[in-house]
Order: structure tokens, then C-alpha cells, then sequence
């Protein structure tokens, strides 16, 4: 579903000729994967959830930096548009083509380079699989310092290129704090080496900052050092049911108090995701036996001593129950418990893809009004086959507004009885209109809801810097009236 429609081909760029291929396939050489059919082409053509469909004739697969130079050093000197593609789990239409734009993946770009398992410190390539990279790290005592729901497929170029949030925030912070050294691609080919591996580095503008979250519209992230805690050897996860948003608040600030630093993840999900949930996704169940109160959050903790750790859920808990918060609550009694508790959270996204069609909103709000939004929704929208859930990260006042409809496709007076709505009620608290998921292509023509005119200007002039035929992920992010002309 596009907010504001799809933006008519921009003609300045080239179209590919048979030439263009024949020369991508040799910059690859013998190894490299170049995609031409169509039925190959469909997974790099279509999004995660089915609303963004571009039309690309070829998908190459370098294998290195040197191959991605070559690649986009040739496109930029024939303007040919470029989309970096990592594990194309994207949510904002950010991943795909939206014309016939040449899609660059970097699946084939693995390789952990090193770990110093006294530092922490991760090298690898872009297109390493973030669950790949977590059970590398497993196995040397260490954690990747971001978890959601996508970790099978999405990689830690796109998590860097889309300052993916999502589960463990809260804990280990965002990416700008975690990537300590990036390399970077831009689009004339030349490689920007700012991998450092260092955690202190004072020298001059952090650049590397730039291309953490530029959704590939800066230039092609092919490898990066990052920051790895050690794992934490206790997990516990509690699942409660509370009767009111403020009493999840409310619940937040104890969980605060009484966890304090091992706290690892507050998430919420009101009684419509659960339902969502339970009914579409086979194999999870209500960790509760109450399914009926409106509100449920997850609490977890990561330490490192099973008993102190259970000592402080407990009390923890036990101090939620004597506020008179609680109206159920359950602390898992094993990991096949923890991982359903965890399940139910996930399941929720795939879940409502599976009910029918949905319109997504990941916004940020200040923590007094972040249901209130769904509650409004509710008002705005018809009962019949629409289902209005809302869930998210409470820690980072991240709000996950879906708006599901049984019936399979888009219908107008439901986009319009959403947007502008949704974006106006956001700016009118000062909120973010894109928390976690980026801008990508759904919500090019919207960031100004977001930020004011001068930063967005300034973004402009940073994009024609750095990209100055704008042949990198073109349509999307900026809005088409900074982006200037060009080729
Ligand atoms: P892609 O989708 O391939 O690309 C994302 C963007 O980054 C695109 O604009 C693309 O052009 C650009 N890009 C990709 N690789 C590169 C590169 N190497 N260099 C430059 N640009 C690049 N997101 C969250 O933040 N938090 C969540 O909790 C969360 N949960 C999710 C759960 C599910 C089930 C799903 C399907 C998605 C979820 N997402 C979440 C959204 C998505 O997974 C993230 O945005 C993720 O970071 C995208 O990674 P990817 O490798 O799939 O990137
Ligand atoms: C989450 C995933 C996408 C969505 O589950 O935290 O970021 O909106 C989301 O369901
Ligand atoms: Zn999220």
C-alpha cells in the first residue's frame, strides 16, 4: 500500500541493456551470482509483505567490496538506479525496485572476518544473517547486541542501513552505539574505509554515523566492526496481564526499579495481538490462562546468576501483584516456556499478514500517549472486517499501530480514514513517524511530518554530496523535491 502513490519512473536513468549484464557478469566472474529469470528475479522484485512490487531485469550477487566498486562505479558512469538489498525483510517498501532499478544484493557477501573474544569486537561482511552471526557468537560467550523478529533472514548490513530497534533496545542501546567501523561503497565506486575497530575515536566528524539507517541511499555497506556483549548465562521472561496502558506504564517503571540492570526487554501487545496471534499462528499458546484482560507485556532479564536473578523477578513481581497491577502473570520455567512467551510476541507481525491486509505504522510517542493512538484508530475505523492491534516496544516508547483487514486487499476508505490522521496525531506530540522500520519508499513523501525543513534540506545537500546522479535507492527516504536532478 503506497501513502502517497508510486512515483513515475525517472527518466534520467538508463535503462539495461544485454551489454550491461554481460559486464556484470564478468565484474562478478566465475563465482559470482547474477539473477536474469524471471521466476529467480520475483524474490528480489517483491517485499516482505507483499505491498511493493518493482520490476528489476537483473539481480547481481557480488562477492566483495571490489565487486560492488566495480558494479557501481559502472552504473553511476551509465546512471543506471541501484537497490543495496540485504535480506529483504524491510516493512517500508525500502528493499525492492520500485521501476526497473538494478538490484545489488549482498547475500553472497557472509564472511565473518575475525572476533576478539576479549574485546568483543565482530568483523564481517554485510550480508551475514543476524541469527548466523548470533550463533557464531554463542559459541565464544558472546550475544549480538540487537534481537527481532526477522533475525532468520535479515542481515546486519540492512539491521546498520535501516538503525533496526527492535527487541533488546532497552539493553544494549541502537546501532549508532554499537557499530564501531563501517565500510562503505559510494556510488562512483569508491570505497570509504571507516572501519575502525576501535571504541574510542575522536577524530574529526563520526561519518560512519551517515550510513546507519541511509536505507542505501548514501552508499553500499559491505562491512563493518561491531560491539558484542558477553552473552548473559541467565534469562528469565515473565509474560503478565495487566487491565490498563497505565497500569503497563506503571509496571515499566517497577520493572525499572526492581530489575534495574539486568532488565533486558519490556514489550506489550494488547489483547487484539494476542488474539491475532493465537489464532493464525499453529504451535504458540496463551502463556496465561487469562485471555480476556486487555493489556499483556513480556519482561525479561539477562544476568549472570540464575538464583539472584530469579530473586529480583520474584520480587519484582510480587511487588507488581501488591500494587494490585497484576491480573496474571507467569514466569517461564524453562526455555521451551521462555521461547513460547517470545513467540507469541514475534508471531504477531506474521500473524497478521496471515489475517488479511495490513497497514503498518511504527511510530514513536511519548510513553503517556502511545496507546492512545490505537484507541483513537478504533474510533476512526469501521468494525466489520477490521481489526485495529497495537504492540511494541514500551521500553522505547515504540509503538507497532497495525491496522488489520480480513479481506485481503487494500480498500481507499480505510487508507484514507488512517493517513494523513495517523502522521498529523504523531507531529502534534512531537513523535517520529518512523521509530524503527525507516521511511523507505512508503513514507518518502512524509518526513517533514518528522523533521523540519532546514534538516531536511541538509539532507539533501548530504545525499547530492555523496550521490550526486542520486543513483542509490532512488524514490525513496527523501522526498522528491530535495532530491535534485542530475545524471
Ligand atoms: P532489506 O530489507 O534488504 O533492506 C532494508 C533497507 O536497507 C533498504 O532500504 C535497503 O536498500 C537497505 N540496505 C540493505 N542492505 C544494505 C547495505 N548492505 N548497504 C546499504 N543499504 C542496504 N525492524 C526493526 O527495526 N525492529 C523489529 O523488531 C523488526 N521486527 C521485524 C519482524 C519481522 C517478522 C519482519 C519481517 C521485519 C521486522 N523488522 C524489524 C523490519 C526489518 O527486519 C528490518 O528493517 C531489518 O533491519 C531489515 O534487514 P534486511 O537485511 O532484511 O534489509
Ligand atoms: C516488531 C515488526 C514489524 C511489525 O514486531 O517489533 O518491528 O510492525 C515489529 O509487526
Ligand atoms: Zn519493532
Amino acid at each position: 500500500g503506497l501513502s502517497g502513490g508510486r512515483p513515475p519512473r525517472d527518466d534520467k536513468f538508463a535503462r539495461v541493456t544485454q551489454e550491461d549484464v554481460q559486464y556484470f557478469r564478468e565484474a562478478l566472474g566465475a563465482g559470482g551470482r547474477l539473477v536474469t529469470d524471471r521466476e529467480g528475479l520475483q524474490a528480489f522484485n517483491r517485499d516482505w509483505l507483499g505491498n511493493f512490487e518493482g520490476a528489476t531485469s537483473v539481480a547481481v550477487c557480488p562477492t566483495s567490496t571490489q565487486q560492488v566498486s566495480k558494479v557501481l562505479s559502472y552504473c553511476n558512469e551509465r546512471c543506471l538506479a541501484v537497490v543495496p538489498q540485504g535480506g529483504n525483510t524491510g516493512l517500508v517498501g525500502g528493499s525492492v525496485p520500485v521501476h526497473d532499478e538494478v538490484v545489488l544484493s549482498t547475500s553472497a557477501m557472509d564472511n565473518i572476518i575475525s572476533f576478539d573474544e576479549v574485546s568483543g569486537i565482530l568483523n564481517c561482511q554485510s550480508g551475514c544473517i543476524l541469527q548466523a552471526l548470533d550463533t557464531y557468537l554463542a559459541e565464544r560467550g558472546h550475544t549480538m547486541p540487537l534481537d527481532l523478529g526477522a533475525k532468520g533472514s535479515c542481515q546486519i548490513g540492512g539491521n546498520v542501513s535501516t538503525n533496526a530497534g527492535g527487541v533488546r533496545l532497552l539493553r544494549y542501546g541502537s546501532l549508532h552505539g554499537s557499530v564501531l567501523g563501517l565500510e562503505v561503497v559510494l556510488a562512483n565506486g569508491e570505497v570509504l574505509d571507516l572501519w575502525q575497530s576501535l571504541r574510542k575515536d575522536n577524530t574529526g566528524y563520526d561519518l560512519k554515523q551517515l550510513f546507519i539507517g541511509a536505507e542505501g541511499t548514501l552508499g553500499i555497506v559491505t562491512g563493518m566492526s561491531l560491539l558484542c556483549p558477553a552473552r548473559p548465562t541467565s534469562v528469565q521472561v515473565s509474560f503478565l496481564s495487566c487491565k490498563s496502558f497505565p497500569d503497563v506504564l506503571h509496571i515499566f517503571r517497577l520493572a525499572k526499579q526492581h530489575l534495574g540492570e539486568v532488565l533486558s526487554a519490556v514489550e506489550f501487545l494488547d489483547r487484539e495481538s494476542l488474539v491475532t496471534a493465537l489464532e493464525h499462528m499453529p504451535g504458540i499458546r496463551n502463556p496465561l490462562p487469562d485471555g480476556t484482560s486487555p493489556f499483556y507485556m513480556l519482561v525479561e532479564t539477562s544476568g549472570s546468576s540464575e538464583t539472584h536473578d530469579k530473586n529480583k523477578v520474584e520480587e519484582f513481581l510480587a511487588e507488581v501483584m501488591s500494587a494490585g497491577l497484576l491480573v496474571d502473570g507467569a514466569l517461564a520455567q524453562d526455555t521451551s516456556q521462555a521461547s513460547n512467551m517470545w513467540r507469541v510476541r514475534e508471531g504477531v507481525t506474521e500473524a497478521l499478514v496471515r489475517r488479511g491486509k495490513v497497514y503498518k505504522y511504527d511510530v514513536s510517542l511519548p510513553l503517556a500517549e502511545m496507546y492512545a493512538l490505537v484507541e483513537e484508530m478504533r474510533e476512526r475505523l469501521p468494525g466489520d472486517s477490521i481489526r485495529v492491534v497495537g504492540y511494541g516496544h514500551v521500553g522505547d516508547g515504540n509503538l507497532h499501530l497495525n491496522i488489520s483487514d480480513a479481506r485481503g486487499k487494500e480498500r481507499q476508505e480505510v487508507r484514507e480514514a488512517i493517513e494523513p490522521f495517523v502522521y498529523e496525531w504523531t507531529r502534534e506530540r512531537r513523535g517520529s513517524i518512523s521509530a524503527e522500520h525507516g521511511l523507505g519508499l512508503m513514507k518518502a513523501e512524509c518526513i517533514r511530518y518528522s523533521k523540519p525543513e532546514a534538516a531536511v534540506r541538509i539532507m539533501g545537500a548530504v545525499k547530492k554530496m555523496l550521490d550526486p546522479k542520486g543513483i542509490l535507492n532512488p524514490y525513496k527516504v527523501l522526498p522528491r523535491d530535495v532530491v535534485h536532478e542530475g545524471c
